[in-house]
């Protein structure tokens, strides 16, 4: 019987949906899982003296895990290293912190050589392999070296840069060459698989076709687009759960009478979070009689805090919150309320639907999942309005959110004044067309398509699919 085998870097299922943890990836995957007969394989998060390649099988929150340890070595080479230091900045144009360093690069292979070794002997002969993500480029090109010659997928969950940005990267052709060994790479959107296809024409000498297909080294492999969605259901019961519910009374008590302008993310520089807190002191300079009257409540969880540059936008997140709220502030009123803690995913929904304002405004990102859960935690006969960068994958499916440049704080500061002024039923009309698209093209939606793909199944019995992938299956 042929199983889905999806192997990432972390394994981290919640073990009770509501509950979650911080991370896409995280999230979209347990949800691809739950009650399949997949297997999730990768790293525990745990390390040890010395590698032994033991598998830990269990079931977590629904879905079937097989998890591995690594040393100390891997985590700071691989992980923070190669992963996080060096194509983390790299994928979402930060060359100026890109680092590049031999060792990282060795214990980036060392890793994934471990990956392959281990996941092997796990693969039965039908098996469709789904590999996520930067951590794990060169994992096919192992896995084949093991004689695996089962279908084998990736999908990238952050940008593909632009071809010159890539280039910075030494020995980029050898990663991108390691690409070739899947037979499918899927990126978030259109504009990540053209920029993927500009670098096999430009720097590889290769080719790409209508129908998505690459050729570059006397190989081949197919080209997709596959955005991901959120489990909409799942979110739409934890918007209603109980708890969800008292987060909400909790922070609409706090408002007194206010209106909320929200950010939620991952503590990353990726996330524009400096840049959006200079746009909201923007905003309240530009429109004094609005002061005391809105408040922006940011919660940024920490992330990466191993990594240097992680630890530089704490520090000049604190500086310029402080600077903020020493201007402005008043007796009885805090401008910017800046939280470093995680919520429970339900209590996120609460508050994510108390807030008249979601402010997304990475300055790249592959898709952004907080925009998606924040439409659909919303009241549909009294939504708020999501602000949304163009540099977020999901501005391509979300255009009827206010679309802003987030490196231009009049920019932002203007659609914070539009958002605040709109009236109900231009509201609801923007919220309905973008709700449609979430529960349309959820999590399960995107996990389907890219399996399918994956497998070469005729899609004649499985509805409509998008263009890209319709090319894709006729060619
Ligand atoms: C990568 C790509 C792509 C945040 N704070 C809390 C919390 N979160 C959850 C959110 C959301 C997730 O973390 C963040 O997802 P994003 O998609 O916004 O961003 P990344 O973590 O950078 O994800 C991204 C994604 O992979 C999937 O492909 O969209 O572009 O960078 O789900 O809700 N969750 C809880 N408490 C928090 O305080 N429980």
């Amino acid at each position: 019987m042929s199983r889905l085998i999806v192997i990432s870097n972390r394994v981290n299922p919640p073990a009770d949906t509501g509950v979650g943890t911080a991370g896409g990836l995280a999230m979209a995957l347990s949800a691809a899982l739950r009650d399949g007969d997949g297997v999730w394989f990768g790293w525990s998060g745990q390390t040890v003296d010395t590698f032994t390649g033991q598998l830990s099988m269990q079931k977590i929150g629904g879905v079937t895990v097989a998890l591995m340890d690594l040393e100390e070595q891997d985590l700071q080479e691989y992980y923070n290293g190669f992963a996080n230091k060096t194509l983390w900045p790299l994928l979402h144009y930060r060359t100026d912190i890109a680092q590049f360093e031999r060792s990282f690069e060795g214990g980036y292979e060392r890793v994934n050589r471990r990956f392959a070794d281990t996941v092997a002997p796990l693969i039965g002969a039908d098996d469709v392999i789904w590999v996520q993500d930067y951590h794990l480029i060169p994992l096919a090109r192992e896995l084949r070296r093991r004689g695996v010659t089962n279908r084998i997928g990736f999908f990238l969950h952050v940008p593909w840069p632009a071809r010159r940005v890539f280039e910075t990267l030494p020995r980029h052709a050898e990663l991108v060459q390691a690409m070739f060994d899947y037979d499918l790479l899927g990126f978030q959107t259109e504009d990540c698989m053209e920029a993927f296809a500009d670098y096999v024409t430009g720097s590889a000498h290769g080719s790409v076709n209508g129908a998505g297909e690459a050729r570059a080294w006397n190989k081949r492999t197919r080209l997709g687009a596959f955005p991901i969605g959120i489990d909409a259901a799942d979110f739409a019961r934890a918007v209603k759960s109980s708890t969800a519910r008292d987060a909400w009374s909790r922070i609409r008590e706090s408002m007194a009478g206010r209106k909320m302008i929200l950010g939620v993310d991952r503590l990353d520089y990726s996330k524009g979070l400096e840049e959006r807190f200079l746009a909201y002191e923007q905003f309240l300079h530009d429109h004094p009689d609005q002061q005391e009257k809105v408040f922006l409540l940011q919660v940024a969880t920490h992330s990466r805090d191993a990594v240097e540059a992680y630890q530089d936008i704490r520090e000049r997140l604190e500086s310029v919150s402080g600077r903020i709220n020493g201007a402005y502030a008043t007796m009885d009123w805090v401008p910017l309320r800046y939280v470093n803690r995680s919520y429970r995913r339900d209590e996120l929904a609460g508050i994510y639907r108390a807030a008249h304002i979601g402010l997304v405004t990475p300055l790249r990102d592959g898709m952004n999942l907080v925009a998606k859960e924040f439409v659909a935690a919303q009241d549909p006969d009294d939504p708020g309005v999501l602000i949304l960068s163009e540099f977020a994958g999901a501005a391509a499916q979300m255009s009827q959110a206010l679309i802003i440049n987030p490196f231009s704080r009049e920019e932002v500061a203007d659609a914070i004044r539009q958002a605040l002024a709109m009236p109900r039923k231009e509201r609801c009309e923007r919220w309905r067309a973008m709700m449609d698209g979430i529960e349309r093209d959820d999590v399960g939606a995107w996990r389907d398509s890219f399996v399918r793909a994956l497998s070469g199944l005729s899609a004649a019995n499985d509805g409509p699919l998008r263009p890209t992938l319709a090319s894709l299956q006729s060619a």
